[in-house]
């Protein structure tokens, strides 16, 4: 693997000026042009490859076909599996509107394997779950940049400290007319350690940094702003000092103005003492941006004659120290990782992300 592996892939310089300092203070961290050129090219072509094999495999397979109750799944909508309809689920990540509830997740914990009819994949290997939700199973180039090379583990370090493990990496490549996110935040693992509800009213903020965290980095090869067609992420610097997992499972409307005048309402920068504000991001093609993943966050429409705005999404966490001893942690398809073992392929590096908590 490390054969074809892109040494030069970030920017030493850009890396090198990480602040933690202020990272800490405001939530965010900017890598502004951390890709070279030639990671910004290869970083796109595995985002368009990832696109590809996922749009192959939505209209190529007979979801009809499968046994969902065998699975304890239920069936997708007949009305959904048509092939109009899945033509329409192709082109960028959150499109796949025909799954029924629990499909992903089985996917991913169990993997959709035979014996029965299971997703077709013309030309390459079916992993069990869908490209766009564990590219790292389908692509070389996103396995290591996920898991093993030196650039990417360095920076994911600076963010989380000596060890870290891989909570999700995903695609997000935003289709002309996307609806993009309203405002949200995110809790750790599964919220069993956060301590305010999810709108936090009421809630006061504090700079002790807490240990538990798991922070988002993304990366847009192309670029991402409002004037660059939209879908640009929008953040508030100091949000994440009061730990609240914004509406994290719960249905999210707010834009900007509801947000304002509902949450952030009265909120201050607890370094500071300053009004917290909506801070709307502009990056150049080749940037990523990290953020404390319960710091709420907005993603803004894309522009209905808009190319497709291409990302990938890189989650990380710090180990929990009262979870329960595993192989693996929750964000580890154990399917996937046992037959990476089975194959010779799963090295110590790529064990280190993956490896349980307490393993
Ligand atoms: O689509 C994006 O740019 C960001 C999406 C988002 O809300 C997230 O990463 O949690
Ligand atoms: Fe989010």
């Amino acid at each position: 693997m490390t054969a074809g592996r892109l040494h030069e892939l970030l920017r030493v310089d850009v890396l090198a000026a990480f602040d933690r300092a202020s990272f800490e203070r405001q939530g965010y961290w900017v890598w502004d042009g951390i890709l070279t050129a030639a990671g910004r090219q290869r970083w796109s072509a595995s985002l368009q490859r990832i696109q590809d094999m996922n749009d192959a495999i939505v209209v190529d397979t007979d979801w009809g076909a499968i046994d969902y109750d065998r699975r304890g799944l239920v069936a997708p909508e007949a009305e959904k599996i048509t092939p109009e309809f899945l033509a329409a689920c192709r082109g960028g990540s959150e499109q796949m509107r025909f799954q029924p509830p629990g499909l992903r997740d089985y996917m991913y914990h169990h993997g959709l394997f035979g014996p029965g009819p299971t997703p077709v994949a013309e030309g390459f290997e079916w992993q069990g779950m869908m490209p766009e939700y564990f590219p790292l199973a389908y692509d070389d180039f996103i396995l290591d940049i996920a898991t093993s090379h030196p650039q990417m583990m360095e920076l994911f370090a600076k963010l989380l400290g000596r060890r870290f493990l891989l909570d999700h990496v995903l695609t997000l490549n935003r289709t002309p007319g996307s609806a993009g996110r309203r405002w949200h935040g995110h809790s750790y693992r599964q919220g069993q350690h956060e301590t305010q509800n999810t709108i936090g009213k009421g809630s006061t903020p504090s700079t002790e940094f807490f240990r538990q965290q798991c922070v988002r980095t993304l990366c847009y090869p192309g670029g991402m702003s409002a004037g660059d067609g939209g879908g640009e992420l929008a953040v508030i610097p100091g949000a994440h000092l009061y730990r609240v997992p914004y509406l994290w499972d719960t249905t999210r409307t707010e834009y900007d103005q509801g947000f304002q005048a509902g949450w952030l309402q009265g909120k201050i920068h607890a370094c500071t003492g300053e009004p917290l504000c909506i801070e709307r991001l502009s990056l150049r093609p080749g940037s990523m941006v990290s953020f404390v993943h319960h710091m709420p966050h907005h993603v803004g429409h894309r522009d209905a004659d808009a190319p497709t705005r291409w990302g990938l999404l890189m989650a990380y966490r710090t180990p929990d120290p009262t979870a329960e001893p595993a192989r693996w942690h929750e964000g580890t398809p154990a399917h996937w990782a046992e037959r990476m073992i089975m194959a010779d392929r799963l090295t110590p590096s790529m064990n280190r992300v993956l490896a349980g908590d307490n393993s």
